[in-house]
């Protein structure tokens, strides 16, 4: 078994020697070996909830501070609290709320980070990805993957919130963080609104469709309304899993895979008064409620939850959700990448 700290007691001849081959940027393993090769995840991260009756006025404020013109995306960043300073939500993902006013356009740009974006509160703002835009309505998870073009635009008449999660973490800790600014603020469009969603999103592909390992999926909107309709389906025609309710995850209908490489996405239904058993896994994931409120127990903290609020389970704590009434929760998490890697791993009791 590994010591959880350091291997040995102070030693002066060691001492001694640390600092002689420490010029030549030489450290000793025996004395960070335990924190290297943990037993079992010991996380930084914590639990954390944020409150949208909260926050919803200082995203608002941030409107009359900034343009989206000048701030390019007008985000406030979801920071974990232990991990502030580092625009990271968990270790490996970043969450952030974005507002879009009236008349405002948040510029064409495209890079290696993956998006994904949760629509939260108003409604007649778009995004476009690679020349087709998407009107947002509540619930809809819009991605846009790494290397597309992207903007988004608000022809409505009220101002429209939605949640990012991206891997911006997972891309610093690669170095491999690309960008570009498109030629417009906002791109042409070269297919009509729902195109994708017809070719590639009806239980049919075109004939000729062969999906490359390295081309992002199709489609890039979920809309809420089936996502709503398929858990309410599933949720009449049998009983819920007793760690997870009805817990469906989003994927590419050409593949069965997660919609984007580094990020999995997730969307569950918790019957009225319905209590988890308790579970855990790896993924570090971020939860969002569309609909209900209820309470979770993440570790040995509590917390309740309602509609809008985001909340943080960091990996290998020990989650488990109380609906009061029923509870539609998305939450996204980098279980694609870990599963690649083959070391996800989950435990239910
Ligand atoms: O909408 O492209 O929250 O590039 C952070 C970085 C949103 C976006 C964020 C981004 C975007």
């Amino acid at each position: 078994m590994n010591p959880t700290t350091s291997a040995a007691a102070p030693d002066p001849a060691r001492e001694q020697f640390y600092r002689r081959i420490d010029q030549y940027h030489l450290t000793p393993l025996w004395e960070v070996l335990g924190t290297l090769v943990p037993n079992a995840p010991r996380p930084k991260q914590v639990p954390a909830l944020w409150r949208y009756a909260d926050v919803r006025e200082h995203v608002m404020a941030s409107g009359q501070l900034i343009t989206a013109e000048e701030a390019v995306r007008r985000v406030l960043i979801l920071e974990n609290p232990a991990l502030r300073g580092q625009s990271s939500i968990t270790q490996s993902l970043y969450a952030g709320l974005q507002m879009i006013l009236p008349g405002e356009v948040a510029p064409a740009h495209r890079h290696t980070q993956t998006a994904l974006r949760l629509v939260l509160d108003g409604e007649g703002a778009y995004t476009a990805v690679n020349g087709e835009r998407t009107t947002m309505h509540r619930g809809d998870f819009i991605i846009t993957p790494a290397w597309t073009w992207h903007d988004h635009g608000n022809p409505g008449d009220q101002p429209v919130v939605w949640l990012d999660g991206l891997d911006i973490p997972l891309v610093r800790f690669f170095d491999t963080g690309f960008h570009e600014h498109g030629d417009h603020a906002s791109q042409a469009t070269t297919r009509p609104e729902g195109d994708a969603l017809a070719r590639y999103g009806s239980n049919l592909l075109p004939v000729d469709f062969q999906q490359q390992a390295s081309d992002p999926t199709r489609i890039f909107v979920y809309p809420y309304a089936q996502t709503r309709a398929a858990l309410s389906a599933i949720a009449a025609g049998g009983p819920a899993d007793p760690h997870l309710g009805h817990k469906m995850r989003y994927v590419n209908p050409a593949t069965g895979a997660s919609p984007m490489p580094t990020i999995g996405a997730y969307a569950q239904l918790l019957p009225a008064g319905f209590k988890t058993a308790p579970y855990r896994c790896t993924d570090g994931t971020v939860y969002v409620c569309l609909e209900g409120a209820g309470s979770a127990q993440i570790g040995e903290e509590s917390f309740h939850f309602a509609e809008n609020d985001v909340f943080v389970v960091p990996p290998w704590y020990t989650l488990t959700l109380t609906a009061g009434s029923e509870t539609i929760l998305f939450s996204f998490s980098d279980r694609p990448v870990q599963q690649a890697l083959g070391m996800w791993r989950e435990e239910k009791r």
